[in-house]
């Protein structure tokens, strides 16, 4: 039987654990990345576990988030995390540089190589067939101390494309169109593999949309085969010596199967307030609109703005709407300006932002009070732009320009034919904002430098022998790292402290429940299915860890937010009932007694809830290294036992 594109790499990375989909392994990592709102704490963590040198092939610390310093906060973290790159081993990309996996794409992705990063949208890298995975933090820091990284064996759904897409359709809309197919816990467990004769229409900007976004499903991974069209992009990065070829063999077996033709697709939106809510565009058009951003991860790639700019010459914004760009790097900007399509932006009215998250983040640009807003970005959780009233609808950026102009949702598919872009055979190369470690021997002489602003991490502890608490929280399916810690310009400035970040913790859905929280002394959160969806971050363990929960009781969760949990020594289990969830209100008290011994090694757990007669039944499906664990309170006090 011959492998899959992922069960290759999987296989010649293999540390330990058997390759059947569901079973835990442990990968050798190459490369590692982290941006700088969850890279503080991942270098904090480097440094807790006393590594002195990074010992991966490749790690990067980009500075990408935290941009638009308001205090000295920002600023303090982005000197914190180049001294301790510099320090330790670790290349920093400078603010300026770009978002870190369009940089990573353009600059130092291998195919057949893994990556990890403290970022969800990792995955980005499987455009050039390299398997990149989002994880937390605390993960990354052990795999650049050279530890293995632990999954679980993913099962593989193959994406056979066919035909090629039509005028003005583009990647944003086919991966929009796997939302739709799979919805956003439809990856959870899987890796997508993209094949067939389709993907020879497909540029390696345009795979590396799909792969991006696959972080909306849930997938462990998304990828592309490594052909003659990476080998093109390589070349043209000037790279060519770090290509090599990746397929499918002919037999490779996969989990389940689907077929998208690219020449029926449509342009699609995903609306309000979920990236699977998806719509064609022309079922929306008409729809009047205030603002609209195109950048991001996703959809911040030299040919997607030149299209932009292509749509956009000769012509002004509509009046009523604020356009914002983001291009994704400095190689991006640079070209761009090179060849005169920054000045047709410009010129139509384009607010141009510097090459970082911004809007994506909710670093500016929120919209008006109930706006409507097009953003080209991969998601539109709520409250995530910063105006909690807001409608945020995800669209390519043909959509976005045809729509920017026009003031109104606007299927581009109806302005004629599309500008035809032609990508330069060679990009502009320019490594200088990327800055080289110290030798061993000058990193001696290194003084990391702190700011006031970076918090001690709060400690985990092993679990309580008897459970015995309040049911602080109940939350309903698809709760988002950003409705559990909120990002934006007013709270992204405290990543690296705790405490203050705390007082925002769950805001989203209840105002007061970090006050709540610490009034009960901590306790249990119930949530639904796919609980902890979205972003990477650690701090939506972290935060209510320091707040006192102990376990959070959920129908299903989220792949990276389970890891963060059990990395900081919070339980999680699951309902082995989906209906007991109706049978638990918010504010109960709860109990489990023997908590600690059924962590320690029991599949079962039973809940009393005051005032139910029957005990209900808890799955906890942990491995027994997950186990150890949180016996330990956490990954640094277990990697410090072990040594
Ligand atoms: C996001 O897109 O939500 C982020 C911000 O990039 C996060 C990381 C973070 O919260 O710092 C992610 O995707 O992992
Ligand atoms: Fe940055 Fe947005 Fe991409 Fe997250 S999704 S890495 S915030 S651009």
């Amino acid at each position: 039987m011959g492998y899959t594109i992922v069960q290759k790499i999987i296989k010649s990375h293999l540390v330990s654990g058997e390759m059947t989909a569901g079973s835990e392994i442990a990968l050798r990592i190459d490369q590692t990345l982290t941006q700088d709102a969850t890279g503080t704490m991942a270098y904090l963590q480097l440094e807790a576990m006393e590594i002195e040198r990074v010992r991966t092939e490749l790690s990067v610390a980009y500075i990408d988030h935290n941009t638009l310093q308001s205090g000295f906060e920002n600023a303090d973290d982005h000197r914190y995390i180049q001294t301790v790159a510099k320090k330790h081993g670790v290349r920093f990309s400078r603010p300026g540089n770009g978002i870190c996996h369009q940089v990573h794409l353009e600059r130092f992705g291998v195919p057949g190589k893994t990556l990890i990063g403290s970022d969800s949208h990792t995955p980005t890298a499987g455009g050039i067939g390299m398997l990149g995975m989002g994880a937390g933090g605390l993960d990354v820091a052990v795999a650049m101390g050279g530890g293995a990284y632990y999954i679980t064996m993913p099962r593989v759904i193959k994406i056979n494309l066919t035909g090629r897409l039509p005028d003005y359709v583009s990647a944003k809309d086919v991966i929009l169109e796997v939302l739709r197919l799979l919805g956003v816990k439809g990856g959870v467990g899987a890796v997508i593999e993209y094949v067939g004769e389709g993907v020879k229409t497909l540029t390696v900007p345009q795979r590396a949309t799909i792969t991006n976004m696959g972080a909306e499903l849930g997938a462990t991974s998304s990828i592309f085969p490594s052909d003659e069209l990476t080998l093109a992009f390589m070349k043209a990065q000037g790279r060519e010596s770090d290509f090599t070829e990746l397929y499918p063999d002919a037999d490779a077996v996969y989990d389940s199967e689907y077929t998208i033709d690219l020449s029926s697709l449509m342009p699609l939106a995903a609306c309000p307030h979920s990236p699977d809510n998806v719509r064609s565009v022309e079922s929306l058009s008409g729809m009047k609109i205030d603002q609209v951003c195109i950048g991001s991860c996703t959809n911040s790639s030299l040919s997607d703005m030149l299209t932009v700019a292509a749509m956009l010459k000769g012509k002004t914004v509509h009046p009523d709407v604020s356009l914002s760009i983001s291009p994704g790097s400095k190689q991006v900007y640079t070209m761009l300006a090179e060849c005169g399509a920054l000045a047709d932006l410009i010129a139509a009215g384009a607010r141009i932002l510097e090459c970082a998250c911004g809007p994506c983040i909710g670093m500016g640009f929120s919209p008006k009070s109930a706006g409507v807003s097009l953003r080209t970005f991969n998601r539109n959780f709520l409250a995530r732009s910063g105006t909690a009233d807001a409608s945020v609808y995800l669209v390519s950026p043909e959509t976005a320009a045809a729509s920017a102009i026009a003031g109104v949702f606007t299927d581009p598919t109806t302005l004629g034919a599309a500008p035809s872009i032609s990508l330069p055979d060679k990009f502009t190369v320019n490594d200088n904002l990327i800055e080289l470690p110290a030798s061993v021997d000058e990193a001696k002489n290194i003084t990391v430098e702190r700011g006031p602003n970076i918090k001690p991490i709060p400690k985990g502890k092993a679990p309580d022998r008897d459970l015995d608490c309040e049911l602080i929280l109940k939350v309903g399916d698809n709760i988002t790292t950003d409705h559990i810690m909120p990002a934006g310009a007013k709270i992204l400035p405290y990543r690296s402290n705790v405490p203050k970040l705390s007082e925002f913790c769950f805001t989203v859905c209840d105002k007061d429940f970090p006050r709540r929280a610490l009034a009960a002394g901590g306790g249990v959160i119930l949530g639904g299915h796919n609980y902890g969806q979205g972003s990477s971050r650690e701090h939506a363990a972290l935060v209510p860890l320091y707040l006192g929960v102990k376990a959070v009781i959920a129908k299903s969760f989220a792949r990276i937010h389970v890891a963060n949990l059990i990395n900081f020594g919070i339980v999680p289990m699951t309902l082995a009932y989906e209906k007991d969830y109706d049978r638990i209100s918010e504010g109960a008290k709860i109990s489990i007694s023997g908590f600690y011994n059924a962590v320690k090694s029991e599949s079962v757990a039973y809940l009393t809830v005051d005032g139910l007669n029957e005990k209900i039944p808890l799955n906890l499906n942990l491995t027994s290294r997950q186990r150890d664990i949180l016996l330990a309170g956490g990954m640094l006090n277990y990697t410090k036992n072990a040594k």
